[in-house]
């Protein structure tokens, strides 16, 4: 899978090198892009905000630098430009990631603009990007909008700063591409680029090839499947004992038929106390799961 990400703070992605998201970037499963805003701005001082039409407080990402900076990295990666400009650098904001203020480290500007000439033809060829745009007034981020974005081959995050982006760029894209603003909760973060963090390694974990073991995805408290719209109930290794606590008997039993029930009693028991709200779109629940409930 292909993620650019537009950022007046790429080097806010440093921890997309770490674990699991390295360890994918490296094997190749993932292939993400950072990109600097400021370097599709048009003033000495690189400026990406101003004044709210309307008046009010705080500032608005102007839409001719966003603008730009979204043409440019569909039209590069889509291979419109010639593999011969982009290695030297003709086009304006061609600070592509690292190098620059903020690439991840490691990553040098060559093997940058390597990774842009390879691209062209590649697997993005001819495809446009899902434009994202993490604002806490977009539709709900959840497990299901997870697994869409998963089965996509490109993603083109655009956290905004500030007091959002002006409108007209979600409207002006929205006619060529398929373009989601999305909330990861009911809370207001500082900016966009934590809630592509959070985007980033759920859709990641969800590529074949991320998890070692391709259960840990099917068993997942969201994850379509019997246990759907369940809470996990508790986990434990060993030992046995542990400061006076115990494992529950069940565990050690052995009696795979048993554990299975237990378990969802758990889940069921768990969803019922901490998210109730959940417990209407449980799938057909049985007798034992009622008495679960009783
Ligand atoms: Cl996507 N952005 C911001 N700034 N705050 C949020 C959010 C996104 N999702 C929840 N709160």
């Amino acid at each position: 899978m292909r993620i650019d990400i537009i950022s007046i703070f790429p080097e806010y992605f440093a921890p997309l090198s770490v674990s699991l998201m390295g360890k994918a970037r490296e094997r190749g499963i993932l292939d993400i892009r950072l990109h600097q805003l400021r370097d599709w701005a048009h003033d000495v001082h690189h400026t990406v905000d101003d004044t709210p039409y309307g008046g009010g407080p705080g500032m608005v990402m102007k839409p001719e630098v966003w603008g730009e900076a979204i043409d440019a990295v569909i039209a590069r990666s889509a291979g419109e430009f010639p593999g011969a400009s982009i290695a030297s650098g003709g086009t304006s904001g061609d600070g592509v990631v690292a190098g620059s203020s903020g690439g991840i480290a490691g990553e040098s500007l060559v093997s940058g603009l390597e990774g842009e000439v390879a691209a062209v033809g590649g697997p993005v060829a001819g495809r446009t990007p899902r434009l994202i745009v993490p604002t806490p007034s977009g539709r709900r981020f959840t497990q299901s909008v997870a697994l869409e974005y998963a089965a996509e081959p490109w993603l083109l995050f655009a956290p905004a700063r500030y007091e959002g982006i002006d409108s007209r760029v979600m409207v002006e894209y929205a006619s060529r591409l398929r373009v989601d603003e999305v909330s990861i909760g009911d809370y207001v973060l500082a900016g966009g680029e934590a809630a592509v963090l959070v985007m980033v390694e759920a859709v990641a974990r969800l590529l074949p090839g991320v998890l070692g073991n391709a259960n840990s995805v099917t068993d997942d408290s969201f994850a379509p499947g019997a246990m759907q719209n369940l809470l996990e109930g508790p986990v434990y290794t060993k030992p046995p004992v542990w400061r006076g606590h115990e494992v529950p008997e069940i565990l050690l039993s052995g009696h795979h038929g048993k554990i299975a029930r237990w378990r969802r009693d758990e889940a069921l028991r768990r969803t019922y106390i901490r998210r109730p709200d959940l417990l209407p779109a449980v799938q057909d629940l049985d007798k034992a799961d009622r008495q679960a409930l009783a």
